[in-house]
């Protein structure tokens, strides 16, 4: 990744920022914006003038000091400098400084004379009216930071399941490593598998005396204790997720871990359940009485009320008690069921490596077929494949498949559904392939009608086997464009093509309820890795999560077929 000016200046401003906030020199604070200003303004990139060793001291305001700085983040990527700076101000000071109206020196004051460390004491204060005792804080700021923290609490951050994973295992290995310490779960929406997190709720149980609590906060990648207590602590980590560890009694173990797993709604129907059969059930237990009768198991717990358990993934008040109730819930896939995989991309286009090396790398992950589906041409910023190139990757597959053992490779393509609803390479060849996964990569902006007659008119071409990422959104970052699933099924259905569940962390598109749309349907989901690199495959566990969560089981997904039943249905679809 290239460094531009504007990353160097990025890290000035940070820096400043935050060295203020310790209250730091005010020179060396104004240096830093100073050279942030400089940089930013700066006719030409500062990359090409490290690489040709130009003396950068003779820009304006940039000393030994900033130069050997800038050195750094052009090589790097990054200043240790800030680094370490990230791990002496506290997580929570720099999320109070994304609020509107607080610049550093306001943060320094709430912190330095109000003790002031997270966005909840923040608007305590605020309430309590302790702010208008600093300097330079009146009504009108008041009213502003309370209105800026409402808006905040909307758009909090919020972690892809994968990104939490990082994070989670290691601290649960961390945690089970504790001498005393029984066992480590993640609860919540974690281990319900939703794309994304709020915070990671860790339940512990312990034998005996047991120090979890203090090696839980004395945990290297903890950046702030928020708070500390003999049963509960809340903690930040440097990333900035939020991490809540309970420690419950064994006897309690069930029933809290129910409680923690959610989802709310769940846990509000199981309780009223327990109501109806003079029952309370909370995160201690089920008690008739003052006596606990379950709580020891989450199964316990279920039994209490007449339920079979139910899998975490389904626990979002959708219909699963009732299917527990009356025996059928779903039997939900599992990542063994998979047999292969429709959608990935290698070096031709923007895959990291070869076709043999992608190939051997599924036989690897357990993969009995792939299908290589690089770009088509209109996806310049892949260098996707014309037709003359195709050809060419489909002699090599047709090679490779002689001499590979243990994995067959599918001939296919990524083809763009251009704007008007063609495809962007010819028929003829298209349908020489063994399936064709088509998406849109333009023009994701089209009304909710056009948008859908576009993938519709798409979907009537000759040959057109799988809707790749049909919603287009980027998890925290892109919306899904406007689109109308239920006719898109409907067409799916009776033209008896597929659509994709990409397993890429930020698309994972279907999503749940577009899944379940799915199998009441009737149409077949394909859950495809998308790779780009022979890692990429262990990233199937991520869309194996995100359709356990839409109820589907193997039936209703098109690679658990073996390889000679897919290749029929593949070749139905080119007609
Ligand atoms: P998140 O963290 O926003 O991704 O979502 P969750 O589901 O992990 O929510 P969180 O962390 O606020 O709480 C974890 C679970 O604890 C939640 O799914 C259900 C349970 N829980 C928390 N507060 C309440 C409550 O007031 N009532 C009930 N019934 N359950 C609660
Ligand atoms: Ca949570
Ligand atoms: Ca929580």
């Amino acid at each position: 990744m290239p460094v531009h000016n504007e990353d160097v200046a990025a890290i000035f401003d940070e820096m400043a920022d935050l060295l203020e906030i310790e209250g730091d020199n005010p020179y060396r604070v104004r240096a830093y914006r100073n050279a942030a200003r400089t940089v930013r303004h700066l006719g030409r990139e500062l990359a090409d003038m490290v690489e040709r060793g130009e003396d950068l001291t003779r820009l304006p305001g940039i000393g030994k000091e900033l130069a050997a700085k800038i050195r750094e983040i052009v090589a790097t990527g990054h200043a240790r400098a800030l680094d370490k700076l990230h791990r002496s101000v506290p997580a929570s000071l720099e999320a109070l400084l994304k609020i509107p109206g607080l610049g550093p020196k306001r943060v320094r004051a709430l912190y330095h004379d109000l003790h002031i460390k997270s966005l909840r004491q923040l608007e305590d204060a605020v309430r309590r009216g302790r702010l208008r005792q600093l300097p330079g804080f009146g009504p009108k700021t008041e009213r502003r930071i309370l209105e800026n923290l409402a808006a905040h609490r909307t758009a909090e951050k919020r972690f892809l399941h994968s990104v939490a994973r990082r994070y989670a295992e290691p601290l649960v290995a961390w945690l089970q490593d504790t001498p005393g310490v029984d066992r480590v779960v993640v609860a919540g929406s974690y281990r319900r598998g939703k794309e994304t997190v709020g915070d990671l709720d860790v339940l512990v149980t312990v034998r005996g005396d047991s120090p979890v609590m203090q090696r839980f906060t004395e945990y290297d990648e903890v950046a702030d204790v928020v708070s500390r207590g003999r049963t509960r602590s809340t903690v930040y980590l440097r990333c900035g997720l939020q991490v809540d560890l309970r420690v419950v009694e064994q006897a309690s173990f069930g029933a809290a871990l129910h409680y923690f797993t959610g989802s709310r709604a769940h846990n509000i129907a199981i309780r009223h359940l327990g109501q109806q059969r003079g029952l309370k059930i909370n995160e201690y237990g089920v008690f008739r009485g003052k006596r606990r009768i379950a709580g020891e198991s989450e199964e316990s717990v279920y039994a209490s009320v007449d339920l079979p358990w139910i899998p975490p993934e389904l626990r979002e008040a959708r219909g699963e008690i009732e299917a527990a109730r009356e025996g059928r819930l779903p039997r939900l896939i599992a990542r063994t069921d998979l047999r292969g995989d429709l959608h990935c991309h290698t070096r031709a286009t923007d895959g990291t490596a070869g076709i043999e090396a992608m190939a051997r790398a599924a036989r690897e992950a357990g993969l009995d077929y792939l299908a290589i589906t690089d770009h088509s041409r209109h996806l310049t910023v892949a260098r996707g494949l014309d037709e003359k190139a195709l050809r060419r990757q489909m002699e090599e597959i047709d090679r490779l498949n002689e001499t590979l053992d243990g994995i067959t490779l599918l001939k296919g393509i990524e083809v763009d559904i251009l704007e008007d609803g063609s495809l962007d390479l010819p028929a003829d060849v298209l349908c020489e392939l063994d399936l064709v996964v088509a998406a849109v990569h333009s023009a994701f902006r089209l009304s909710r009608r056009r948008q859908t007659e576009r993938i519709l008119r798409a979907m009537e071409a000759p040959c057109f086997s799988i809707l790749a990422h049909p919603s287009g959104r980027l998890l925290g970052e892109r919306e899904a464009y406007a689109l109308d699933m239920e006719r898109i099924l409907d067409a799916a259905r009776d033209r008896g093509c597929f659509l994709e569940l990409n397993s890429q962390p930020q698309r994972l598109d279907l999503t749940d309820d577009h899944c379940l749309l799915a199998r009441e349907k009737g149409v077949l989901v394909a859950i495809d890795s998308d790779a780009h690199q022979p890692g990429d495959f262990a990233l199937l566990d991520g869309g194996i999560r995100q359709a356990r969560r839409g109820w589907l089981e193997k039936g209703h997904v098109l690679n658990t077929l073996p390889l000679k039943t897919l290749r029929r249905k593949l070749r139905a679809t080119m007609r």
